[in-house]
């Protein structure tokens, strides 16, 4: 299917673990039948859904698109293991990714639930040069398999570092890999940025991927956000790239409201 900036069609996907079902072939049967084009995949869950997802990658209703988290420690912890572990765990999660047939790898630098040691959260340029240090290796071990690595920027209840997409760009710029990007993440950025079309504008090419998601974390549709300011920016820097469904909950029944948020995304899309 050729790719068109004014439509998302072949573009929306939705996170595995948010569509219910006894098995993930199930799971990606009804994303398909509520009107999703692929799968982001959960690093997280890969013990609960990996083994199945690999061994069917070829048969199951849509591609797996992506995967997010899913690596140990943090590249920006001052505690080097961590950092060597991370580096190591990256690699072999850019395996699994490959092996899926996945293009992209996502992953917010450090986040606080994860309990690695960090830096005080004013140590901004001690972990701006920790990621412009280790980043470039990463980017060429992701450009041998195909994939990107994509840095998210979250918001300050999550992290105390990278929380604007303005700083994830900088990086970006910085680092200036063909492999190294950056997934905005519309939940986050109406906590943290003070003007999200702006913001994407700002950050231009360096966007290879968007996550979604109402104010409170269900499935877009239901809530107060209005993605269309952003949607539009996005279009007009002819992003042609994928936009996830990236909710912790849904806001009732999967078969009720997950074909009414795919058309919603569609819509707003169109129409911004
Ligand atoms: C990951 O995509 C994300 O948005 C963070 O909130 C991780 O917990
Ligand atoms: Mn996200």
């Amino acid at each position: 299917m050729s790719v068109s900036v004014d439509s998302l069609d072949g573009r929306l996907t939705i996170r595995l673990e948010v569509v219910p079902g006894d098995s993930v072939a199930q799971r990606v049967e009804l994303a398909a039948r509520c009107g999703f084009d692929g799968i982001a995949f959960p690093g997280r869950f890969r013990k609960e859904f990996g083994e199945e997802t690999l061994a069917l990658k070829s048969r199951l209703s849509l591609p797996v698109e992506t995967v997010s988290l899913g690596f140990e420690g943090s590249l920006c912890s001052p505690d080097p293991q961590s950092r060597a572990l991370c580096f190591r765990s990256l690699v072999e999660l850019f395996d699994f990714t490959a092996a899926l047939g996945a293009k992209s790898v996502n992953m917010p630098p450090i986040l606080k639930q994860d309990g690695v040691a960090r830096f005080p959260a004013d140590a901004i340029a001690e972990q701006d040069q920790l990621l412009i240090d280790q980043l470039p290796a990463l980017g060429d071990e992701a450009e041998k398999r195909g994939l990107q690595l994509l840095i998210e920027p979250v918001n300050q209840s999550e992290s105390d570092y990278l929380n604007t997409v303005i700083h994830a760009a900088g990086i970006c710029e910085k680092v200036n890999h063909p492999a190294i990007g950056l997934t905005p993440d519309f939940f986050h950025m109406q906590k943290e940025e003070a003007d999200i079309p702006a913001s994407l504008i700002r950050a231009g090419s360096a966007i290879r991927h968007i996550h979604t998601a109402e104010h409170n974390r269900v499935e877009p549709g239901p809530g107060t956000l209005d993605f269309k300011p952003g949607f539009k920016a996005l279009k007009a820097m002819q992003y042609t790239g994928l936009v996830e469904v990236e909710c912790r909950t849904l806001s009732g029944e999967a078969a009720d409201v997950l074909p009414k948020s795919a058309n919603y995304l569609r819509e707003e899309w169109a129409n911004a």
